[in-house]
């Protein structure tokens, strides 16, 4: 057979293949996560610390290789976070695909605008981790987003992604903060630090009544200590709560950035835990849920959730950075009771149909630290 005709024959077999099927995949998995067959990981390193910290950024990758991925470790140094997504968009498209990206050192995020009573704005990694979706930015000047839509894909993410960042903090030595974080890392992925594997499940006065439902989605762990006594949680209980071996706490409080703030309404009636707080306390937990608005914006100069994760033990931080928080908790808990690392999970959390990336208020939902550990490992 001639070359020319072979190759209208794959061509035509190609087009029916590819009319028949796609129609079908689309309405299919229209839904569905996208699957991750990828075992690929980009970690990107900012420039400014790359070479003080490359021993523990060896250490970290081999660990991951442990872990049965494929690394790349980057060296980054451009402030620009649309060619940060075009870089992961590109891998996405390589041979290898890409599962998720951890992000060390203060690299660049989109700044995403809303209007909550007046105009504000919060850091958007969903923007890093939604591919192929569809971001608007009506008023290029102002650098802020507006909005986020299908485009030709979808708006659920196809990735992962997790912040180590401790320079938003004031007051913690930032080289030092890498180095022990890495050095827990480490040692929890060895065995050498763990706690009993149990979960706080901390409510305050403004979601108490729900109780129930919301102790019905914690389906991580079977050994939970339950508080939701309006009277008994208070900034003082809370922050008690805090120096005992919990593997994991999640706490539903209202939140400004740097505080959070007990008691009905959101006026620290019941005391105000804030970033000092935090960093002065021996606190033990290895993971962090938190339900408290604006907690986790990590562009926030001494954020909670930053001041959390470089805290003694912290591992991942979860939580959003903006108002909102994790809602349809299933969603995240059950794939971490699977063994699912903490970046599948967050993103299996988005593709739930009803808190999905469609409700402005899942659109902050960020992990600050490891999204690569496990609660089983
Ligand atoms: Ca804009
Ligand atoms: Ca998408
Ligand atoms: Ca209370």
């Amino acid at each position: 057979m001639k070359k020319i005709a072979k190759y209208l024959i794959v061509v035509i077999l190609a087009g029916a293949f590819i009319g028949i099927t796609i129609p079908f995949t689309l309405i299919i998995f229209s839904r569905t996560p996208a699957s991750t067959q990828s075992t690929h990981v980009h970690i990107y390193v900012n420039s400014t610390i790359f070479s003080s910290l490359s021993s523990e950024i060896e250490q970290y990758k081999q660990d991951v290789i442990a872990q049965a991925y494929t690394v790349d470790v980057i060296n980054w140094s451009l402030n620009n976070v649309t060619a940060l997504r075009n870089d992961l968009i590109n891998a996405s498209t390589q041979p290898l695909g890409l599962a998720g990206a951890v992000l060390i050192g203060d690299l660049p995020s989109a700044m995403m605008q809303y209007l909550y009573y007046f105009w504000r704005t919060y850091p958007i990694d969903l923007y890093l981790t939604d591919l192929d979706g569809e971001w608007v930015d009506n008023d290029p000047t102002d650098g802020l987003l507006d909005a986020h839509n299908n485009g030709t894909g979808d708006i659920f993410p196809e990735i992962w992604i997790g912040r180590i960042c401790p320079e938003s903090l004031n007051n913690t030595n930032h080289l030092t903060a890498y180095q022990n974080y890495f050095a827990r890392n480490h040692a929890y992925r060895t065995g050498q630090l763990s706690r009993p594997h149990s979960q706080l499940v901390y409510i305050d006065d403004d979601w108490s009544q729900w109780y129930s439902e919301w102790l019905g989605d914690m389906t991580a762990y079977n050994n939970i200590t339950a508080v939701y006594n309006n009277a008994t949680t208070t900034a003082s209980d809370y922050m008690n709560e805090l120096t005992h071996y919990y593997e994991f706490i999640h706490v539903f409080v209202h939140s400004e950035a740097y505080e959070h703030l007990f008691g009905l309404g959101g006026y620290g009636a019941e005391g105000k835990v804030n970033y000092t707080d935090i960093l002065n306390i021996d606190t033990k937990a290895l993971f962090y849920n938190l339900f408290a608005c604006s907690a986790a914006n990590f562009e926030y100069r001494n954020n909670l959730g930053t001041q959390y994760l470089f805290s003694n033990n912290t591992l991942t931080v979860v939580g959003s950075s903006k108002i909102g928080g994790m809602t349809m908790n299933s969603y995240f808990y059950t794939p971490l009771n699977q063994g699912k690392i903490f970046g599948e999970a967050m993103r299996l959390w988005y593709w739930n149909p009803l808190h999905g990336p469609s409700d402005p208020d899942s659109m902050g939902m960020t992990i600050l630290g490891d999204p690569l550990l496990t609660i089983l490992m």
